[in-house]
């Protein structure tokens, strides 16, 4: 084990969490060097010690999960060296330069055999924009192929397509989280909020003081629990049935005559038609859908009002999570959530408003960059000329040699090994095995590929899988900025150095680059330095929707250095002066051309795998505090282990008794797809037509072999959220 070298002594570094989209704040006090590299356990020292610092988003606090992140960076099985698997079928270590050749070799014959669309590239959402800028150049330039998406299409792309259509820019939260402080009402819908982002409750605090907390999630989640009593509301709906709520409340709006008609004529477009598509769904007939009792609809519907600014309220937020937009209609569903907000008068307004809750790291800022297959940087569409003239004018490209728009995640995923499609795939940033759905024809499909390659820090159930593993450095190992779930745009600080031979993400392209790329970009392309990158990112990003030009890592660093928490996209360069960024975007219009949200009709059609007789039972898959996404950083944190150390599933005490299967028994779930099994869990927070899973496992207990790859036909968006099961006991 390398001790900690880098920093040591140079006191706290500031930087952020490597985890989710909250990025709490946190000081890395670098050890000591040298002098004892193993705790009194016998296991090696922790490279720096993690205390929180003071941010706005965590107001000084941190979750389990980001108090043991440490951990991961002397995980016992950390890629330290390069791995090529060798004729035995083992995976053994090589030097990079063997590595790299071998991987460039490889990929420039397929492509002079089948042409550049025989390679695919998978990013993910937690890496820095930096390396989301230089990964989606390097598919677009070097391997000049259109096949690139990332793990953000399993994340927010619903809300980002609803958010787009309405506003005409997607920013998660378009304003600043603090903000939330203020509201009376907070409508809170498939976000778990308490386990998922755990410093942000203190953000709804100030709804709960006044009853106005609204949690819509088919689980009694520890989010639902802070809306019990007096504090709030929780609507428990059957899975797959927000639209019908929302719609609902719509309807109740327009009927009672709550809805802000000034802010409708004068901000709005489309009501007229949204008005009439909601008079079919009074409350009663939604109650018959969706299982919420008519009068809690109208109950919330007059709550929302009697919050918005309109009716002389403090303020009302509407906020989307996963539990509504991994869904079939997920981004029909987000629609009829701005649509109600609108109705309202919220977006746009200092202390009011719309958002949905981006999960990853990165979440925002990697959907900016161009990972997302039909985007160039600065979130400009892929197929649009003057985007392309620009972009391939900063990166010294003739335009029409850049590809056309690829396929979103599960239908890239779905065509790898297949005639005509790729037979080549890079990942970076995501275990894909695990958190893809319907895993097991994931599984197939890498199996048929000539070439896997996958790039992580640790080896990951995707990295065992592949020919070739890329280890490289993680967060407090690297420096870069990360676009957090308000937009923010933040430092990330290396403290220490990585071990053994683990490279950053930007070496190892601009390494492939130059083996690859000989003639078709300029041998200066891809610079190692993040802030290097960074600028040419900003320039890319110059006059799009997400505007960075007017930021760089100096100006970033000057602003925190003056006590500034952090600067707001659209920032773009001056002159007059230097623009100050964004915390709070529409107040003055939106971003479509006529300056008005545009209100879109949207009706319920139900999840695409709904139960029946065989699979009677909704299966509805989450998160866990203790637990990270695919759990290939967490499973390697010892503290985290003892508290969730094996996959489970909860069910009703009624549902359990009728189907034989006991607290603390073996349940198997089967679907259309697949099966998983997993410890039971009693208890009376889910419904008794419903179990719940959480999806950080791999192997026996991975839920993902029985979800649904349908997805949302606008987003690209698989419906992780909901699919049909049948549940049996397993004997002992
Ligand atoms: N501990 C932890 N925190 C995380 C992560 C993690 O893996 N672990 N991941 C991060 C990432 S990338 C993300 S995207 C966020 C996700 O954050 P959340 O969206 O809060 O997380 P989930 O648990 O996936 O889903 C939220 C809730 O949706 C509910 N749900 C399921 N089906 C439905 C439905 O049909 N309707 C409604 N209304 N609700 C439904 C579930 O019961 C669950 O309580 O969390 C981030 N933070
Ligand atoms: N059933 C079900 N499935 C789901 C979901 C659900 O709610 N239910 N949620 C979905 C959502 S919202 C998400 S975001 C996905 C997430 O699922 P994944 O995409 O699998 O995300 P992670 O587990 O975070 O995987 C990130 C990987 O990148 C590695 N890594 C960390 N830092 C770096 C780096 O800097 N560079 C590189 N190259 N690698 C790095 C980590 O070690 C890890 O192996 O899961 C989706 N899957
Ligand atoms: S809430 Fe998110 S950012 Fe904050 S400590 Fe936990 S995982 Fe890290
Ligand atoms: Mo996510």
């Amino acid at each position: 084990m390398t001790p900690a070298t880098a920093a040591a002594g140079d006191g706290p570094v500031a930087t952020h969490c490597p985890y989710c989209a909250l990025q709490c704040g946190m000081d890395l006090t670098p050890a000591r060097p040298g002098v004892v590299d193993t705790d009194a356990g016998g296991r090696p020292r922790l490279p720096v010690t993690v205390t929180p610092r003071q941010f706005p988003t965590n107001g000084g606090g941190l979750c389990q999960k980001g108090w043991t992140s440490a951990s991961v960076l002397r995980a016992g099985d950390r890629l330290t060296t390069p791995l090529v698997r060798g004729a035995d079928g083992e995976l053994a270590p090589a030097t990079w330069d063997d590595a790299l050749d071998l991987v460039a070799g490889r990929l420039a014959a397929l492509a002079a055999e089948r042409g550049p669309e025989a390679v695919a590239v998978f990013g993910g959402g937690g890496l820095t924009n930096e390396k989301a800028y230089a990964l989606g150049k390097f598919a677009r330039t070097v391997l000049r192929t259109p096949h690139i998406d990332y793990n953000g299409r399993f994340c927010m792309s619903s809300a980002a397509a609803a958010g787009t259509r309405a506003f005409g820019v997607d920013r998660g939260l378009p304003f600043p989280v603090t903000d939330l402080a203020g509201a009376d009402v907070i409508l809170l819908l498939g976000s778990n909020v308490a386990e998922t982002m755990p410093p942000f409750a203190a953000h709804l605090a100030g709804a709960r003081a006044a009853g106005g907390l609204v949690v819509v999630d088919p689980r009694r989640s520890a989010t639902a629990r802070l809306a019990g009593g007096a504090e709030g509301v929780h609507l428990q709906p059957v899975p797959g049935t927000d639209l019908v709520v929302l719609l609902a409340l719509l309807h109740v709006l327009l009927a009672e005559g709550l809805a802000d008609r000034a802010y409708l004529a004068a901000r709005t477009s489309g009501s007229g038609d949204v008005a009439r598509s909601v008079a079919a769904w009074w409350p009663e007939r939604a109650e018959t859908v969706c299982g919420v009792p008519a009068e809690d609809l109208r109950r919330v519907a007059r709550l929302l009002a009697a919050a918005s600014p309109a009716r002389g309220g403090r303020g009302a937020y509407v906020l989307t999570g996963r539990g509504v937009e991994q869904s079939t209609q997920g981004t029909a569903t987000v629609t009829a959530a701005i649509n109600l907000a609108l109705a309202l008068g919220l977006p746009g307004l200092p202390g009011s408003g719309f958002g949905c809750l981006t999960g990853q790291g990165n979440g925002q800022g990697g959907r900016e960059h161009g990972q997302k297959c039909d985007q160039l940087p600065g979130y400009r569409r892929i197929d649009d000329p003057a985007a392309r003239e620009h972009v391939a004018g900063v990166w010294g490209v003739d335009p029409g040699s850049l590809p056309g728009p690829g396929r979103p995640a599960v239908a890239m995923l779905a065509s790898l090994g297949t005639a005509g499609g790729p037979r080549a795939l890079l990942v970076h940033g995501s275990n894909l095995v695990v958190s893809a759905p319907d895993a097991d024809r994931v599984r197939e499909r890498l199996a048929a590929l000539d070439l896997l390659v996958v790039c992580d820090v640790v080896p990951s159930e995707t990295a065992r899988l592949a020919d070739v593993v890329l280890p490289t450095t993680q967060w407090a190992e690297e420096e870069g900025t990360m676009t957090n779930l308000e937009g923010r745009v933040l430092r990330r600080r290396r403290a220490v150095e990585a071990p053994g031979e683990a490279r950053s993400e930007l070496w190892i392209l601009a390494e492939l680059a130059r083996r690859l790329g000989a003639g078709h970009v300029p041998g200066d392309a891809f610079p190692t330095d993040p802030a290097a990158v960074f600028d040419e990112l900003a320039r890319a990003s110059a006059g799009g929707p997400a505007d960075y030009s007017g930021l760089s890592h100096a100006r970033l660093d000057a602003h925190e250095a003056a006590g500034g928490p952090g600067l707001y996209w659209p920032c773009p360069a001056g002159p007059p002066g230097e623009h100050p960024g964004t915390p709070r975007m529409f107040l003055d219009g939106f971003a479509t051309p006529d300056g008005r949200a545009r209100m879109v009709v949207v009706d319920h059609a139900g999840p695409a795998d709904d139960v029946r007789p065989g699979a009677p039972t909704y299966l509805v898959t989450g998160r866990v505090l203790q637990h990270y996404q695919s759990g290939a950083q967490t499973h390697r944190v010892p503290e985290l282990e003892r508290l969730v150390p094996e996959p489970y599933v909860e069910l009703h005490p009624l549902l359990g008794t009728r189907l034989g299967v006991p607290d603390g028994g073996r349940a198997r779930l089967a679907s259309a797809r697949g099966v998983v099994e997993a410890t039971a869990r009693w208890t009376d927070a889910v419904r008794p037509d419903t179990v719940f899973m959480p999806f950080h496992w791999g192997g026996e207990g991975s839920v993902n072999r029985v979800t649904s790859d349908a997805v949302d036909p606008v987003s690209g968006m698989p419906e992780f959220k909901v699919c049909a099961v049948s549940v049996t006991p397993v004997p002992a």
